[in-house]
């Protein structure tokens, strides 16, 4: 069958987000069934709404898959409705770690036909066996369907045991330069993606784990084997390994780090705080590793336990000085807002981070998203009636406050956080004057760059013009603004 799957955009800016694992495994798998695939990647190309109208209809598919985490919600249910005009008879269907969080309300609010809940790999070509021998749905585990007057949900299905049994990611169906010039860690290397493992068994109330909580990882072989099939391809420089939680399996680490090595390149993966010890970031720092993300939330002892962390600010702590003793960068990631928060706590984590004495963190507002503890925390205590109206504010950077779950007012929340991160770049603008300015500069180089290499410089350059032309006053402005800004957002944003 001749499938077309679309990567909605994950990031608004003209920034090139992560390798998209997820839609490539899928193609990979239905490539090896024998599938004529194809990826509309609008994400890479940032493309608007025109050119999806445009693919939609010129392009001869027999069924339409598409992939999104939460914050594709709008565009899904628009792509959906331009598809359906387009081509009322072809089988939509979506997969990924949105949709199968909020299967009924995209059949409330779509014409999608069927929803694949939790790992795609095979459910998709079950399906589209299904399909192609017009034989019912009835026995595909783990998807939702139409049928009739309504939607049929069939019982979850098993995860991939063994992920060494998948092909490697259909890179070749992405527009991979694109994405190999994203900023790294690594400055200028080209960076590559992977996904050593799927699943986390941690049971933070906050977060789904795209994989679950099985944890279920590869063997090092099968990852260095992908890792040398992309470089003898594409020469990166960097490899971000984007598990959920890198460090589960410390004897793995141990192996990924000796047979790393020997590829001489830079890496960067996630870790945690409780996970982190001497021997093993001395390996990691020996072998090439440059950069650890950690979700760090918060330093406040309620906090973390309010959340089922699973670390203390004392594991944070020591984390930190380890991978900085190694010369690792430590990027840690808070996140204020969450149940039992108030000035005092967040005092704490201010405190921490100042005396921790980093540079680099994401400092985001608790947001409920649906399948997660947090999610029904916030139902429980009246904070979410209607899932809808949330659904479409959830933004690419959890900046705005959008469900308070805190016994503190929504203007108090808002204001001491703003304030907290006012504080946190005061504090260490001063302390570190010149670090602080060659941080800033490095950023800027980094998105020059990838821009120049992605193509997208002249875009962003027009945009900027068309914005300073129209504060001015100058016709013609909005005619560049349109040039430099995708449609999908141009009422929004500009
Ligand atoms: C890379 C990444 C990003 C990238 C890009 C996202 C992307 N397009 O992949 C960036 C850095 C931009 C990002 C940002 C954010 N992210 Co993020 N991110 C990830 C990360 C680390 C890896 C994603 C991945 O590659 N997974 C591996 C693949 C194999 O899994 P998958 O994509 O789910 O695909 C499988 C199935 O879902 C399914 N499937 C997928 N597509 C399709 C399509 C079809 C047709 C079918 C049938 C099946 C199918 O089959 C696949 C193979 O089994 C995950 C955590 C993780 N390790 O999964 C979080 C994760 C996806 N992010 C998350 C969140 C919350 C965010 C932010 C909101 C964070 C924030 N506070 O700012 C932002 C929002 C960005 C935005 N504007 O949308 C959540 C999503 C929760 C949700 N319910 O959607 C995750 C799951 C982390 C978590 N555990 O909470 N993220
Ligand atoms: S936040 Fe990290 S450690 Fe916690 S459950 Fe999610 S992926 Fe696992």
């Amino acid at each position: 069958m001749k499938i077309l799957l679309i990567n909605p955009i994950t990031r608004l800016n003209n920034y090139v987000s992560n390798l998209p694992l997820g839609i490539a495994y899928v193609a990979a798998s239905l490539r090896q069934e024998g599938h004529d695939v194809r990826i509309f990647d609008l994400d890479a190309h940032k493309y608007g709404k025109e050119d999806v109208r445009k693919t939609l209809e010129k392009c001869d598919y027999d069924v339409l898959g598409m992939t999104g985490i939460i914050t594709s919600f709008q565009q899904q249910r628009w792509i959906i409705d331009e598809a359906k005009r387009v081509n009322p008879a072809t089988p939509v269907i979506l997969g990924g770690v949105g949709v199968s969080s909020i299967p009924e309300l995209f059949f409330q609010q779509t014409k999608v036909d069927v929803v694949v809940c939790g790992e795609g790999d095979i459910a998709i070509r079950e399906v589209l066996a299904r399909l192609s021998d017009k034989k019912g749905l009835a026995d595909v585990p783990g998807i939702h369907y139409r049928q009739g007057g309504g939607v049929v949900k069939n019982p979850p299905r098993s995860v991939v045991r063994d992920p060494d049994t998948l092909p490697f990611p259909a890179w070749d169906l992405l527009p991979i330069e694109k994405y190999l010039c994203r900023p790294s860690p690594a400055w200028h290397k080209k960076n590559m993606t992977f996904l050593t493992a799927r699943g986390c068994p941690y049971q933070c109330t906050f977060c789904q784990p795209t994989g679950g909580h099985l944890y279920r990882y590869r063997s090092i072989d099968n990852v260095i084997a992908e890792m040398k099939k992309a470089m003898g391809l594409y020469h990166y420089g960097h490899a971000l390994l984007s598990d959920e939680c890198w460090p589960i399996r410390r004897d793995r680490c141990f192996e990924f780090c000796e047979k790393v090595k020997p590829l001489n390149i830079e890496w960067s993966c996630t870790g945690r705080a409780n996970l982190m010890d001497e021997p093993l970031v001395e390996a990691m720092a020996d072998s090439g590793c440059v950069m650890v993300g950690m979700g760090y939330e918060s330093a406040s002892h309620i906090i973390l336990k309010n959340i089922k962390k699973s670390q203390t600010a004392e594991h944070e702590r020591k984390a930190i000085r380890l991978l900085q003793k190694y010369g690792i960068v430590p990027s840690t990631s808070y996140i204020a807002g969450l149940p039992g928060e108030t000035p005092a706590t967040l005092r704490e984590t201010v405190d921490f981070i100042e005396d921790l004495d980093v540079p680099i963190f994401d400092f985001f507002f608790a947001t409920p998203y649906p399948g997660t503890a947090l999610y029904d925390y916030a139902v429980t205590r009246g904070k979410i009636t209607d899932p809808l109206p949330l659904v479409e504010s959830y933004e690419e950077m959890a900046s705005n406050l959008l469900v308070n779950v805190t016994d503190m007012s929504d203007e108090e929340l808002i204001r001491i956080k703003r304030e907290a991160e006012v504080e946190l770049r005061e504090v260490y603008r001063r302390r570190h004057p010149l670090y602080f300015h060659l941080e800033r500069l490095k950023g800027f180089y980094e998105r020059l760059l990838a821009r120049w290499r992605s193509g997208s410089l002249p875009k962003v350059f027009l945009h900027r013009l068309g914005r300073f032309l129209r504060k001015w006053g100058i016709a013609d402005s909005d005619r560049l603004l349109r040039s430099g800004e995708y449609s999908w957002l141009s009422d929004k944003r500009v």
